[in-house]
């Protein structure tokens, strides 16, 4: 989910771009590639099997990832407002491809986190269940992926994969026909809430992740942030995307009040 971004002063903007020119003129900076995530790299067939497309009206509006073969989870404020409507909604599994592969399945029942807060997205985070066994089709390409345990600690500067179907920029907001993925880094928790001050800061069910010139963006919203064969978060929010001034934010499924609640419904 988009913040808004404060007016930069026009003073600011024409001294960098004065800076941003001089350093043009020493070295011929190359552009950067035309790839969604923003900057991300093209997945192969089966890279992230746990990765999902989440359809509304077999529109994709969201990432979600599978947890085992009938439960799914994602943000919650990919569903908000429609938790009692299921049937508006399905996965597409199986697929690096956002609008053919793969299978698709209705989503059964959607659960809340209810404690999500759409003003600050405080516990933006959502579990979808859908028939016994349908998360595993096509057999073979397609599986969950682990989640952390209560209270999982996440390191500063720890390499993380996200992935996605989402935004290239925030100039250009056209969703990318191929799953990308992309590496962040975890920020410190305290540096980020304080790069986002000016926008409501970040709790404890918050994380951040961040890298030059590549972040996760509009569309990848739900999707898996993992590290080390984990899923230690979702994509949440942003200020833009991959501007060096804000990280991007997940959700901390390693947070108690989360990873107590999937347990609770899930048993996972
Ligand atoms: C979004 O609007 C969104 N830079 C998701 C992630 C980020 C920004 C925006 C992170 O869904």
């Amino acid at each position: 989910m988009q913040k808004c971004r404060a007016p930069i002063p026009i003073l600011l903007i024409a001294g960098v771009l004065v800076i941003l020119e001089a350093s043009r003129a020493d070295a011929a900076v190359p552009r950067q590639p035309d790839s969604r995530i923003v900057n991300g790299r093209e997945a192969a067939e089966g890279q992230f099997p746990y990765q999902l497309s989440l359809r509304r009206q077999t529109v994709h509006i969201c990432g979600a990832s599978i947890l085992s073969s009938n439960w799914a989870i994602t943000a919650a404020h990919c569903i908000d407002g429609h938790e009692q409507q299921p049937r508006e909604f399905t996965l597409r599994q199986g697929s690096v491809k956002r609008t053919s592969g793969g299978s698709v399945q209705p989503v059964k029942a959607i659960y809340k986190h209810p404690a999500y807060d759409r003003a600050d997205m405080n516990f933006d985070v959502a579990l979808l269940r859908t028939a016994d066994g349908a998360l595993s089709l096509p057999l073979g390409k397609v599986a969950p992926i682990q989640l952390p345990t209560v209270g999982e600690a996440i390191s500063d500067s720890m390499p993380a994969v996200v992935s996605g179907w989402g935004h290239m920029s925030t100039s250009n907001p056209v969703l990318s026909p191929v799953l990308k993925s992309t590496t962040v880094l975890t920020v410190n928790q305290e540096k980020c809430h304080n790069d986002l001050r000016h926008h409501g800061g970040v709790t404890e069910a918050m994380f951040c992740a961040a890298a030059r010139n590549t972040d996760a963006c509009q569309g990848d919203s739900g999707g898996p942030i993992s590290a080390q064969g984990t899923l230690i978060g979702i994509v949440s929010w942003g200020v833009g995307c991959a501007d060096p001034y804000y990280p991007g934010v997940y959700t901390r499924l390693a947070h108690p009040t989360i990873r107590r609640w999937i347990r609770l419904l899930t048993k996972l």
